[in-house]
């Protein structure tokens, strides 16, 4: 008997089991519902207190007798289940688990559930920036192309909501974070006929113990994969490619800038090449197709090597070239990511509210050619600031913080600009367009999480709009030359 259905056999069939659901957000009310909708007894716990939860799951908790705990976690609830369903945002350490685990009660999380019961192709997504962006653009190319396809994870619905339906997409586009894959990535997780990994750079430092165990997380979207399924890997990332042979019973296909004999989607200025290699062949006659991206609004640094990932995911899930070339011409931007929001007196003003790690700020001050105002700050995700030095030396003319990490980033930053401090968001933004000159660049990349100060990046980057907006109608800007995206 292999591992995964040894695991299998753990929590399989779910009629009858006691099970703990932890954490009762998205995730775990879909999992609530699910769980029930098998015949498993359910009870839930949630560290918040019970006024924070959606009042129409609050009825359905009660119209089905449902034991639910709020504001805060019971050894008691934990140690009683035959399994602890965890949800992403909850870390494994966290001391009812660590207890649950030591009474060897399985702990499990979406992924592993999904694999039990999903009988749709899934194509599923990881890395550290760029995720929404490949899982939406290959969702447009699939649907165009194969009609009904759900797109769902980390994106924002759990994959459990249609795990709990009747299946009838011809696939699965699923974004998977490293919190996903921590409570059932591995070779218990999902099968994926296709797994995309788009790059590695620190992230959630806060959770991990060290960089090198969140890079291994990552790997673990290829675990359950067979000799059938395809790997996609970055190309041109070290970090991927010293790891690239970690789960090597799959089909590996590359994207990048530099793939030099390696097979899968070559980048060479805005054109993508697939490519077979000496040794590899992609299926089928797809080696020389060509995908322009030139009129697309792919073009920028990073969505570049996002088109080749997603080019290459599409065409491996048995879309037409011709489907691919029409989902690529027809994608519009996500907001929040480099969103030019206005031009006021000649000064750019920015959104990159997405940016929540000091990588997604590398590459946004990589591809920016004017001075930049950098508003940066929010909650310390135990990235290493110093990767930024240099860019910010050459590139940031002034620096203004925000938020819980200012102090750090102030310490990091002093020796390679001039930094300055901001009790909130609408007054750095007035700050800057004060310090701003025509040409120059004000930018909001973060590099930290948002949760401090806002309920999350996109209402940090609503903020910014709104701010940015009001400033065309101030004194100091009378005559303001305004355009608006
Ligand atoms: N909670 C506890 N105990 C704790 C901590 C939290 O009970 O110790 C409770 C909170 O009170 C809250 C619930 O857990 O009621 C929240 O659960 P959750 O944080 O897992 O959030 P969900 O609403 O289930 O959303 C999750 C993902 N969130 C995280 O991974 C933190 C969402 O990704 C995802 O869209 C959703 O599942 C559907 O799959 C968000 C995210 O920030 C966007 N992801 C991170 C990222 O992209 O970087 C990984």
């Amino acid at each position: 008997m292999t591992e995964k259905s040894t695991k299998a056999d753990s929590f399989t069939p779910l009629q009858g089991k006691n099970v703990l659901v932890a954490g009762l957000g998205k995730t775990g009310q879909a999992a609530a519902r699910f769980f029930l909708q098998h015949g498993a007894r359910v009870s839930l716990s949630d560290a918040s207190p019970q006024n924070s939860l959606p009042p129409d799951f609050l009825d359905w908790v009660s119209d089905n007798r449902i034991s639910c705990e709020t504001g805060g976690h019971s050894s008691r609830f934990f140690t009683g289940a035959d399994l602890v369903f965890v949800s992403p945002g909850i870390p494994l350490s966290l001391g009812v688990i660590a207890a649950a685990r030591e009474r060897n009660i399985p702990v499990t999380g979406e992924l592993a559930v999904a694999a039990r019961f999903i009988k749709t192709p899934v194509i599923a997504v990881t890395g550290t920036n760029g995720k929404t962006t490949v899982a939406t653009l290959l969702g447009e190319i699939l649907q165009a192309a194969m009609g009904k396809v759900f797109v769902g994870g980390n994106i924002g619905t759990p994959l459990l909501e249609y795990c709990a339906g009747p299946q009838d997409a011809a696939a699965v586009v699923a974004e998977v974070s490293s919190f996903q894959l921590d409570t059932g990535g591995g070779t218990e997780g999902i099968p994926f006929k296709t797994a995309i990994l788009l790059n590695i750079s620190p992230d959630h430092l806060e959770r991990y113990t060290s960089f090198a165990s969140y890079a291994e997380s990552k790997f673990t979207i290829f675990a359950a994969q067979g000799p059938d399924d395809f790997a996609i890997l970055n190309g041109d990332d070290a970090e991927i490619l010293s790891r690239r042979n970690l789960w090597p019973q799959c089909r590996t296909f590359f994207f990048g800038h530099q793939l030099a004999d390696r097979a899968g989607a070559s980048i060479v200025g805005d054109v993508v090449h697939l490519q077979n290699s000496s040794d590899a062949a992609l299926p089928g006659p797809m080696h020389g197709e060509i995908y322009e991206l030139g009129a697309t609004a792919l073009t920028s640094g990073p969505n570049r090597q996002n088109a080749a990932a997603a080019v290459l995911g599409a065409r491996l899930m048995g879309c037409s070239a011709a489907d691919v070339r029409l989902g690529l011409a027809s994608f519009k931007p996500l907001e929040h990511r480099m969103t030019l929001v206005a031009q006021i007196n000649g000064v750019s003003y920015i959104d990159d509210s997405k940016a929540t790690n000091v990588g997604a700020v590398y590459s946004a001050l990589e591809n920016l050619a004017q001075p930049v105002i950098l508003i940066a700050g929010g909650r310390d995700k135990g990235g290493d600031y110093t990767v930024l030095n240099e860019l910010v030396q050459q590139k940031v003319r002034h620096m203004i913080l925000i938020g819980e990490a200012q102090e750090a980033m102030t310490r990091a930053f002093l020796a390679f600009t001039d930094v300055e401090r901001c009790p909130t968001l609408e007054d750095a933004v007035r700050r800057a367009a004060h310090l701003a000159v025509p040409g120059d660049a004000v930018l909001l990349s973060p590099a930290c999480a948002s949760f401090d100060m806002f309920a999350s990046y996109a209402e940090r980057g609503d903020v910014f709009r709104k701010v940015v907006m009001a400033l065309r109608n101030t004194p100091a800007n009378p005559a303001a030359e305004t355009v608006i995206q």
